[in-house]
């Protein structure tokens, strides 16, 4: 299979909201891309940014040369210059693609990939994608002058960008209680009197679920490239059993996705498939994918995702048959029942990990401060880390122990992690404020693997490490 990608500048239109941004083409999602398992995928970029980029192939367990991370697996991608990704995709599953260069992800570059199973019975009479976004640029602010603003609001409630009507001065301090409270090196507090102050102002709370919020508060979310008053709206049959394949390309908010009138089973998670389980609502932290089966009821409903822990959602409809169409501000109220998350998925047993003894283990301490914005995995950010190192053929344990009150989706590149005591295949999980969450994993993909927060903003202040070893 072969596309071409060009990420570019571009002007969008968000159902009202007309903004400038990059994309990957004329769209927000940029285009889908399928494969069947085991096909190759060969894909040119041909970046016409004004920025150096990359291609990132989000949960694929690829060869390492072609993982899109520039400094550790490849050379960035000039402006005006084109590099061809060229690899077999071995696992089917839904994935997506992003630029893995600062906070490219933060614009609206993203699009989904599908690996297709040519074995995969079915079970489905359409199938639709459902991609979650917090979307800032172009309204004031871009991407990088929020970080900015977040690199220079510990002393500075002005910071850049102070002027808009999402100043970080103000609202993007939502995530000033998500920090750290333990440790006692002095760079991992702001300080209380400050975080007090950012609270005070704050626009998010903490989120129930999953203790914390995020550090940006955005003024759109998104399904598909729509704000909620312009909603893409799903059509089909009463009856008819719809497969939902839902990802978040969001870059600071976990979402909490419902749809009104129906439970949904969750059949698989990053890829790979679950014991289903049915529920009334999933959260998906950045990074995340969920694919989910509904039975479609008769009229209209809304497909809510509540970013969790702050003010807003994405909305989608979907009508099956005659109805008025609900209001926009409708909480569908599956979205306060049966909520699920990643970490509480089964494996199905055709893809457990087999037990086997660990031979390798490391911690990732997972902190960060405020003032100066920063964020680390053992005290260290990326550009003071050592490679955790790690033997072809082992099986490896990771310990992420959250020490902050930030939740951190944390990924691994080229592999898929198994959850503890028969818990999802996946290579991205929730950590939640001061808990730990343990992965294991085959070192069966010999390279130099990024390992990460899916926090961008976390990620580009340094909360990312390498995995690293030879064949
Ligand atoms: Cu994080």
């Amino acid at each position: 299979m072969s596309a071409r990608l060009h990420p570019q500048p571009v002007t969008l239109d968000l159902g009202g909201p007309i903004v400038r941004s990059w994309a990957y083409g004329q769209t927000v999602p940029g285009p889908l891309l399928r494969v069947t398992a085991g096909e190759v995928l060969r894909a040119e970029v041909v970046n016409a940014l004004p920025a150096d980029t990359s291609v990132h192939w989000h949960g694929i367990a690829l060869r390492n040369d072609m993982d899109g991370v520039p400094g550790l697996t490849q050379d960035p991608i000039r402006g005006g210059e084109s590099f061809t990704y060229e690899f077999t995709a071995p696992d089917p599953g839904t994935y997506f693609y992003h630029p893995h260069v600062g906070i490219q992800l933060d614009r609206g570059l993203y699009g989904v990939l599908i690996v297709d199973d040519p074995h995969e019975p079915g079970g489905y009479d359409a199938e639709w994608l459902v991609v979650l976004d917090d979307w800032v640029d172009g309204t004031g602010r871009t991407p990088d002058e929020v970080l900015a603003g977040l690199a220079g609001s510990g002393g500075a409630p002005n910071g850049p960008g102070g002027g808009a009507p999402n100043g970080p001065g103000g609202h993007d301090m939502g995530g000033a209680q998500g920090m750290t409270a333990t440790s006692g090196m002095g760079h991992d507090m702001g300080g209380a009197g400050a975080m007090a102050g950012m609270g005070a102002m704050g626009a998010t709370s903490t989120s129930p679920i999953l203790g914390g919020a995020g550090d940006v508060t955005y003024p759109y979310y998104l399904v598909n490239g729509r704000i909620p008053a312009a909603p893409e709206v799903f059509r089909g049959k009463p009856g008819q059993r719809v497969r939902i394949r839902v990802v978040n390309a969001g870059s600071d908010t976990a979402f909490r996705l419902a749809l009104g009138g129906h439970s949904l089973r969750v059949t698989h998670s990053d890829g790979f498939p679950v014991q289903p389980v049915e529920a009334d609502a999933v959260v998906i932290g950045m990074g995340e994918r969920f694919d989910l089966q509904v039975t479609l009821g008769d009229g209209v409903f809304p497909l809510v995702a509540l970013a969790e822990g702050k003010a807003g959602a994405a909305r989608a409809l979907v009508r099956t048959g005659s109805g008025t169409v609900p209001a926009e501000s409708v909480r569908p109220r599956e979205l306060d029942r049966r909520v699920v998350l990643g970490n509480d998925l089964r494996a199905s047993p055709d893809v457990l990990l087999p037990p086997r003894p660990v031979q390798r283990s490391h911690d990732l301490v997972l902190a960060g401060s405020m003032a100066p914005y920063r964020w680390t995995i053992n005290g260290a950010t990326f550009a003071q880390s050592q490679p955790l190192p790690v033997r072809q053929g082992e099986r490896v344990l990771l310990r992420f122990a959250n020490h902050s009150g930030m939740f951190h989706p944390m990924h691994v590149h080229g592999h898929t992690f198994a959850l503890p005591g028969g818990g999802a295949r996946k290579d991205t999980v929730i950590v939640r404020p001061m808990q730990t969450v343990q992965v294991e994993l085959e070192a069966d993909n010999p390279g130099q693997w990024a390992t990460h927060c899916h926090n961008i903003y976390h990620a580009e202040t340094g909360m990312m490490v390498a995995l690293s070893y030879r064949a």
